[in-house]
């Protein structure tokens, strides 16, 4: 029978004239590197083409919305930009710099859609509803600042099990970052529809 949960059957959406960028926060690496793999498997299963996948990486989850707001301007300003955000992400090939999205990428113009990726845990402090409160707040005002889709990809869960459940890790558990990928690909082929 199918699950109450998740988003339902949908269109499939073409994504091969598509630019997706994510970025991806370090913290609680061991979930977010199989979220990120399956974020990337349902963009390219979508038709996006690898070169057109731009992935950055933060510290932490905190640093999420100002990176995809810097991500999307940079990706919208031809001119080369000095600043970095120090890329290094977890799947290697699409890494890149602010620096390269401008000079060297294979791919220009500006994204059609990001994907935010985080994982927060909640510890004994008061740290994690902080950060999960300004961190959603923040990356929707970057969306709707923008215009630019913005996937929310950020996992707020109450432990470790929670996590490991919902990155596919866990037997039988379902990875959430393929249902991020194909957010992206059904926004961004809607987001050039509705302009
Ligand atoms: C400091 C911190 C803590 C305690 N927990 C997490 C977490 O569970 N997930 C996450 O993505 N980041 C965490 N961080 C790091 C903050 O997001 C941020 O990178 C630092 O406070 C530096 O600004």
């Amino acid at each position: 029978m199918a699950s109450l949960k998740g988003p339902g059957e949908a269109q499939q959406h073409d994504g091969s004239g598509l630019r997706i960028g994510i970025v991806h926060a370090r913290w609680n690496t061991t979930i977010i590197e199989p979220l990120l793999a399956g974020t990337k498997a349902k963009l390219l299963a979508s038709g996006v083409k690898e070169s057109n996948i731009i992935i950055q990486s933060v510290p932490g989850s905190w640093e999420l919305p100002i990176a995809c707001s810097k991500l999307f301007s940079a990706s919208q300003v031809q001119s080369t930009s000095s600043s970095s955000l120090g890329a290094g992400d977890l799947l290697g090939s699409s890494t890149t710099d602010l620096t390269s999205l401008t000079t060297n990428s294979t791919s220009t113009g500006p994204f059609d859609a990001i994907i935010a990726i985080g994982v927060l845990i909640k510890g004994e402090t008061m740290h994690f509803e902080y950060i999960a409160d300004a961190v959603s707040q923040g990356l929707m005002r970057v969306q709707l600042d923008t215009g630019c889709p913005l996937i929310f990809g950020l996992l707020t869960v109450l432990n470790e099990d929670q996590a490991k459940a919902r990155a596919g890790i866990t037997s039988g558990s379902h990875n959430h970052g393929e249902d991020w990928g194909l957010a992206a690909v059904e926004l961004g082929a809607k987001r050039k529809e509705w302009a």
